[in-house]
């Protein structure tokens, strides 16, 4: 059986997905596009030789009977809307981070998909399809460096454009760890705190960069992540955890090592798009399957909302410039 996929946002990552979901993964096909950018479309649809139908409205490629499952992959703030049309018209929907702007945003589409009966929400949170995440969680898992104690994590990228705000290093970036390290950890934050170091001259002025978020989770981890937007040298995402009896460090990705020059050197990648490759591929593959045998397992309408909750907080902490609680409720028995 194969999937008829629609997708929604035809720009940097919409164009990647397109292009697994018709080269790479196994029984997905795309059948229709929409973009407020119709060229957008347009190029994809020659660049992919698709046999797709292009809308010019988002609502009526949701409700189009051809259309078994839709993908999210336009800007943050339209997302929440796009979601919750999905679930009126009873179907599948991936959604890119953020699921919503906000947790009330994440939390209206929680309460739309209960009230459908049905989990038919992904978020797109990739990490915990890496194999270095899920190979750390393992380490974990097996009690080898004993109890978490302390984390300390980074997420760089080289340069971001000027319409990157601060807020966004939460919204945007921080949201990946909010994620992947309740995830590895199976805990939920209490509290969270901003600062800033000195600024690099590489950020526009009217952003603070790089920033060092401080999460408190439930057993008292303690967790550092460095927020390094414009760090230049290359895409580097860093996290190390330590135990009561060891350390357990995320692997870095595979890169041949080269002696030259009296140099000893391996290359660091410079693109998400292409640390996170084969994560954004077990991702979709595993969203097309768990539509197609009727049973969602990957990241859920609440974990949107459980990183939006903390990504609230972070926030708030950005501002204030005070340590922030983080309250989670508890989570309903329909996401069990
Ligand atoms: P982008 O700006 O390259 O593409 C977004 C596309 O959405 C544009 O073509 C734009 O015209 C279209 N669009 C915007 N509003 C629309 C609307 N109302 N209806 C239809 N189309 C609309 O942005 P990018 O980088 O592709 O990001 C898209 C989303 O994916 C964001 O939420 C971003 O956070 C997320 N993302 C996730 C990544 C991950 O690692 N999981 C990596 C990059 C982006
Ligand atoms: C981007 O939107 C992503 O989601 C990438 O995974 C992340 O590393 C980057 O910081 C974001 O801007």
């Amino acid at each position: 059986m194969t999937l008829n996929i629609g997708v929604i946002g035809t720009g940097a990552i919409g164009r990647e997905h397109i292009r697994r979901c018709s080269q790479v993964l196994q029984n997905a096909r795309v059948v229709a596009l929409n973009d407020i950018n119709r060229s957008n479309c347009e190029q994809i649809v020659r660049d992919f030789d698709l046999q797709a139908e292009i809308y010019d409205n988002a609502h009526d490629l949701i409700t189009a009977p051809e259309v078994q499952a839709i993908l999210v992959t336009s800007w943050g703030p339209t997302h929440e809307a796009f979601v919750l049309a999905a679930i009126q018209a009873g179907k599948a929907v991936f959604c890119e981070k953020p699921l919503a702007v906000t947790a009330q945003g994440c939390m209206n589409i929680v309460e739309a998909e209960m009230a459908s009966g049905k989990k038919r929400v992904q978020v797109g949170f990739m990490r915990p399809y890496d194999s270095g995440y899920l190979a750390l969680k393992s380490v974990l898992e097996s009690g080898e460096i004993g109890e978490p104690l302390m984390l300390h994590c980074a997420h760089r990228n080289p340069e971001v454009g000027d319409a990157y705000t601060t807020d966004m290093a939460i919204t945007d970036t921080l949201i990946h760890e909010l994620d992947v390290l309740r995830w590895l950890l199976k805990e939920d934050y209490v509290s969270a705190q901003v600062i800033y170091p000195r600024k690099t001259r590489k950020a526009s002025s009217h952003l603070k960069d790089p920033q060092i978020v401080l999460l408190e989770t439930t057993k008292g981890t303690r967790i550092d992540v460095e927020i390094f937007v414009n760090c230049e040298y290359g895409y580097d995402i860093q996290c190390e955890v330590v135990g009561e009896a060891g350390i357990a460090r995320l692997p870095e990705p595979m890169s041949v090592q080269t002696r030259r020059a009296a140099r000893l050197s391996t290359g660091i990648l410079t693109d998400w798009k292409k640390r996170f490759i084969d994560a954004y591929d077990v991702e979709l593959q595993a969203f097309v399957n768990n539509v197609l045998s009727g049973n969602m397992t990957g990241p859920s309408a609440w974990d949107g909302y459980a990183a939006a909750v903390a990504a609230d907080a972070c926030v708030a902490a950005q501002r204030s410039g005070n340590i922030e609680p983080i309250a989670m409720p508890a989570r309903p028995a329909f996401y069990d």
